[in-house]
C-alpha cells in the first residue's frame, strides 16, 4: 500500500488530499521531481533535491524545510513500504490562497511526497525502439517559462504528447523557438553520428536531466566522444542512432521520426551499450552512493 507524506503527516493513498484553493491546482504554481527507487534507495536523491530547490528558488517559492529535512522526510517515507523498486513524486505547491493569482496570499506551501510504483514503456519498446514525431508545439521560450524549472505547468509538453499519441507515436521531439531540437515531453534526447554521442546543450532550453547527466558520465567513462551542442531536425533524421533518457523511461531507443527510419531502423550498438551500462550502474551501485 503506497503512502503519501504531506507536510509531516502520512496518509493512505485514498486519504491524501490538498485544497481546491491550492495554487498548484488553480495555476500550476509549484515545482516537482520524479525520483526512482533502485535497491530500496532513492537514486541520485541529492541531485533531485538540488534541482527541486533551484526550481523553487527561481519561482520564489520558499520550501518550509531545508535540504537535510526534506531528504530525511523522503527517506522516512520510502522506508514505510520498503519497496525495492518504485517511484517517488516530490511536489511543492504554493499552497491554498484566494481566487486570484497573488502568490502572497498563499502562506502554507504544501510539501508532498508520494511513493508509488513506476509505470514503464512495455518491454517491446526497449527491444524494438520507439516511434516519435516532431511536435508542432514548441518547447517553452526560456523567457516565458524556463524549461530548467521543473514546474507544475506541463501543458506545453502535454500538447506535444497529444500530437504524438494521435499519430500513433510514443513520444514527441520538441523544438525550441530557434527551431533547434530541445527535448522530448518527459525525457532528454541523444543522437549518435559517426561514433560521437550528441545531445542538445542546456542553452537549447531544456531540463537538465539527472539521467542525461549520468549518461554523459557513463559515455565519458566508456571513452565515447560526447558533444553538447545545437542540434536540428536534420541531425535527427540523418543520425545513425537516437535514444531518450529520463527517470521513468531510463534509456529507450528511438528508431523512427516523422515516419522515417533512423539509421537502419533498429536500436543501435552505442544505445545498447549505454543502456546496459546504465542498468549496471543503477543496480550495482552500493546503497549509500545514491544517498546524501
Ligand atoms: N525533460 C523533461 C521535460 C522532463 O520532464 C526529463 C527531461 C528527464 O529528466 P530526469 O531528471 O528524469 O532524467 C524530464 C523528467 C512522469 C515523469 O511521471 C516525468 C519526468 C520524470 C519522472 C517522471 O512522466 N520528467
Amino acid at each position: 500500500m503506497s503512502k503519501v507524506w504531506i507536510n509531516g503527516q502520512l496518509f493512505d493513498k485514498s486519504e491524501a488530499k490538498v485544497s481546491v484553493f491550492d495554487h498548484g491546482l488553480l495555476y500550476g504554481d509549484g515545482v516537482f521531481e520524479g525520483i526512482r527507487i533502485y535497491n530500496g534507495k532513492p537514486f541520485r536523491l541529492r541531485e533531485h533535491i538540488d534541482r527541486l530547490f533551484d526550481s523553487a528558488r527561481h519561482i520564489l517559492l520558499e520550501i518550509p524545510l531545508n535540504r537535510e529535512q526534506l531528504t530525511q522526510a523522503v527517506l522516512d517515507t520510502v522506508q514505510v513500504d520498503a519497496q525495492q523498486e518504485g517511484y517517488i513524486r516530490l511536489v511543492v505547491t504554493r499552497g491554498p490562497g484566494t481566487l486570484g493569482l497573488d502568490p502572497n496570499k498563499c502562506t502554507n506551501p504544501q510539501v508532498i511526497i508520494i511513493v508509488d510504483d513506476i509505470t514503464l514503456y512495455p518491454a517491446e519498446f526497449y527491444e524494438k525502439g520507439l516511434r516519435v514525431l516532431t511536435a508542432s508545439v514548441i518547447r517553452n521560450h526560456p523567457n516565458a517559462l524556463n524549461p530548467r524549472i521543473k514546474s507544475l505547468n506541463y501543458l506545453n509538453n502535454i500538447l506535444a504528447r497529444i500530437e504524438a499519441d494521435r499519430a500513433g507515436c510514443q513520444e514527441a521531439i520538441m523544438l525550441n523557438h530557434n527551431g533547434e531540437v530541445a527535448e522530448c515531453t518527459a525525457d532528454n534526447i541523444f543522437l549518435v553520428k559517426h561514433g560521437v554521442l550528441r545531445t542538445p546543450h542546456l542553452a537549447a532550453g531544456i531540463l537538465e536531466g539527472v539521467t542525461r547527466n549520468l549518461i554523459l558520465e557513463l559515455a565519458r567513462q566508456a571513452k565515447i566522444p560526447v558533444q553538447e551542442m545545437a542540434l536540428t531536425r536534420h541531425d535527427v533524421l540523418s543520425a545513425d542512432e537516437c535514444f531518450l533518457t529520463g527517470t521513468a523511461a531510463e534509456v529507450a531507443p528511438i528508431v523512427e521520426c516523422d515516419g522515417r527510419p533512423i539509421g537502419n531502423g533498429k536500436p543501435g550498438p552505442i544505445t545498447r551499450q549505454l543502456r546496459e551500462r546504465y542498468q549496471q550502474f543503477v543496480r550495482q551501485t552500493p546503497a549509500n552512493a545514491s544517498l546524501v
